[in-house]
């Protein structure tokens, strides 16, 4: 066990290997999973996806991804960007929605990561810590990220940027390690138990997303911090996954200084199959799908189509301009939601959101 500086600066106890971590669960335990995830907002399954499985992914980004020009779109600030690397080779701008990648070039890629995603394993378990019984319909993806750099990502609930609109804490998403996560690799935390907190920090006001995004994050961390919500941060190895749900508040510790180490990862958000997505906590967002697996996949930003291709090459040429559509849009829609005196969260969906 090493202790490292924690979210909100407090220190915290880092495991460095199996050995000094609970075991959590195998694969063949997927009731005792779920009602854990349930509880305590997470739970790691150790082994789910098989090092064969994690390699394909690894190998299909060297062969085809890291020496690539083409701009890809990234999970710190939707933009468009190339590949970038930081001293030590790790890719230090995470992918964003791999399954909008395009075929032709980085099919390869994009299938190895689809086929873990809809891994059958993987969809049963997260069903599972939404409450729903195996034989009971499906679920699909809706957003996926490759991680390769240590990111620090800053504390939030998934449901301020994406959730289902059938409830609040109606996601699920999970968090695939396709190598042995050391300890000073920017690892992934949990704060547990905060899920079943009664108060959801809404996309509104001053927390809006396109004005009050740092408000946000600052109040996150204050929420954490009052409520007392114990911060966790499991081991990963090769193939052990993290499940949590929408309302769990999560990101990742930053960079240790003089480490190399690279934390490379899937992440993948899903919705029961009938539900539809909830963008900001303001509207509805429709998605396309494709169907991997039997399973189906959202796409958005499609590759594959020539006039989403030349957006991307807007985006990409004119990053400030394409930053202030986006900003301008969600404003546009934060102030219709105000107007049509019918918020997309209602009480009642407010009240879904919580367990029991
Ligand atoms: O691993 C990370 O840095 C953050 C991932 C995350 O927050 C997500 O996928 O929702
Ligand atoms: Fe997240």
């Amino acid at each position: 066990m090493i202790t490292l500086s924690g979210p909100d600066g407090a220190p915290v106890s880092v495991p460095e290997s199996l050995a000094d971590d609970q075991p959590y669960f195998s694969p063949s335990q997927l009731a005792a999973a779920a009602a854990y995830c349930r509880d305590e907002g997470y739970a790691v399954v150790r082994g789910l996806v098989s090092p064969e499985s994690c390699r394909a992914v690894l190998a299909a980004f060297e062969s085809e991804m890291r020496k690539t020009t083409t701009p890809m779109l990234r999970q710190r600030d939707m933009r468009y960007e190339l590949n970038r690397y930081d001293e030590h080779g790790r890719l230090d701008n995470p992918l964003f929605n791999l399954q909008d990648l395009e075929t032709r070039r980085f099919g390869g890629f994009k299938k190895a990561v689809l086929d873990i995603l809809t891994q059958r394993e993987v969809t049963r378990i997260a069903g599972a810590c939404l409450g729903m019984a195996p034989e009971a319909g499906q679920v699909k993806v809706i957003q996926s990220m490759y991680f390769d750099a240590p990111a620090g990502t800053w504390a939030h609930q998934d449901s301020y940027y994406q959730d289902s609109a059938a409830g609040l804490g109606g996601a699920a998403a999970a968090w695939i390690a396709l190598e042995d996560i050391h300890a000073s690799a920017g690892r992934f935390y949990v704060y547990a138990k905060s899920h079943l907190d009664r108060q959801v920090l809404l996309n509104r006001g001053e927390l809006n997303v396109a004005t009050g995004h740092d408000t946000y994050r600052q109040a996150v961390r204050e929420h954490a911090r009052k409520r007392g919500f114990e911060c966790r941060i499991p081991y990963l190895g090769q193939g052990d996954v993290l499940f949590w749900n929408s309302l769990t508040i999560h990101g990742s510790l930053g960079a240790q200084p003089g480490s190399a180490a690279s934390r490379r990862s899937l992440t993948c958000h899903f919705l029961r199959d009938e539900d539809e997505m909830l963008q900001f906590h303001s509207r509805i967002r429709r998605q396309h799908y494709v169907v991997h697996n039997e399973t189906r996949v959202g796409v958005l930003h499609r590759q594959d189509l020539l006039r989403t291709r030349m957006m991307r090459e807007f985006a990409y040429r004119f990053p400030n301009a394409w930053a202030r559509t986006r900003v301008t849009a969600i404003r546009a829609l934060a102030l219709l939601r105000r107007r049509s005196e019918s918020p997309a969260v209602s009480p009642v969906v407010a009240d879904r959101a919580m367990p029991g």
